[in-house]
């Protein structure tokens, strides 16, 4: 399948959002009226070889992936300054937005978003990909009021494993044998900070200055605020947890009593009352994503053929 969309096809819009690599607009496509979020990357921004790898990564991650919980991959293009990624349109702003208006979650709802944010974490894990970036600026409210991560800049795919199945075992570590990658075990940390900023309104390692933030989280100590619920901070107290091969990891997560009232495949099947649902409105007017002044010039460009065009 060619997922190459003619940018002509779309009207570019406001920004969305804004990040290092460039910005999110919001696009229409001409031809149905069907709202999209251009993900425009500035080519000059992104020179280092690494960041190259990032980008195809995020690109090659985004076009095999399928989830209810994960923004759906529409197409891409390019031209000589700019790489386009467009992605569907997630009405409702992002967690990071939501939490700084209402402060923080109830527990219910901490808990219904927090499983969702595991399954689709269980769907990339199985497919092989670490996501490494799980904050609420990454997830977004869909109009339905279900969740969907975004952002797949640091997502990393790692070896499948299967090294047991062929090569001589003399050789072979414990974690691999017992297929317990420490790779997955990142994702499975920023669980812990996020239940905890949800339930907190803000994160178990903020601090006034910058500087001491690192020394905190090596430091390991938490203060809990007194409300804590106290199912979620013993979840928190397993994932938070620096030896990764003592941290808790998906069965030990889904089973924990924080989430007793989840069913999970109720929730996967989109079949359970979400605590939110945004109000449905008309995205091109003063939109509650929060304000960037739109100076990124996307006249139409057709590229000369010497252009440095990445290849995907
Ligand atoms: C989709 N819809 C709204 C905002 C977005 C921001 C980043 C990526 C995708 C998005």
């Amino acid at each position: 399948m060619d997922y190459r969309i003619n940018l002509s096809d779309i009207d570019i819009l406001q920004t969305l959002g804004k990040g290092a690599y460039g910005r999110v607009r919001l696009g229409c496509m001409k031809s149905t009226g069907q709202y999209v979020a251009v993900k425009i990357i500035k080519k000059a921004a992104i020179l280092q070889q690494k960041e190259v790898e990032h980008l195809i990564s995020e690109f090659s991650i985004l076009r095999r992936i399928n989830h209810p919980f994960i923004v759906d991959f529409k197409g891409f293009n390019q031209d000589s300054r700019y790489l386009y990624l467009i992605l569907q349109y997630v009405p409702g702003g992002d967690l990071f937005r939501y939490l700084r208006t209402i402060g923080k979650l109830e527990n219910s709802h901490a808990c219904i978003y927090v499983a969702q944010m595991i399954l689709a974490l269980q769907y990339l894990h199985q497919n092989n990909i670490v996501y490494r970036d799980l904050k609420p600026e990454n997830i977004l409210i869909g109009a339905d009021g279900y969740l969907k991560l975004t952002d797949f800049g640091f997502a990393k795919v790692i070896e499948a494993r299967t090294y047991t199945l062929c090569g001589t075992p003399e050789y072979l570590a414990p974690e691999i044998i017992l297929n317990k990658g420490h790779d997955h075990s990142v994702d499975w940390w920023t669980i812990g900070v996020l239940i905890f900023e949800m339930l907190a309104g803000i994160d178990p390692f903020n601090t006034n200055d910058p500087s001491k933030i690192y020394k905190r989280i090596l430091s390991g100590k938490i203060r809990y605020p007194q409300n804590f619920n106290p199912r979620a901070k013993n979840l928190v107290k397993h994932l938070i947890v620096h030896d990764a091969s003592k941290r808790y990891r998906l069965n030990d997560i889904k089973n924990h009593a924080w989430f007793e009232e989840i069913d999970w495949n109720r929730l996967l099947r989109k079949d359970l009352r979400m605590p939110y649902v945004p109000v449905p409105r008309d995205p091109t007017e003063n939109s509650n994503l929060g304000y960037y002044p739109d100076s990124v010039n996307l006249a139409p460009e057709i590229a000369p053929e010497s252009d440095p065009f990445i290849e995907w």
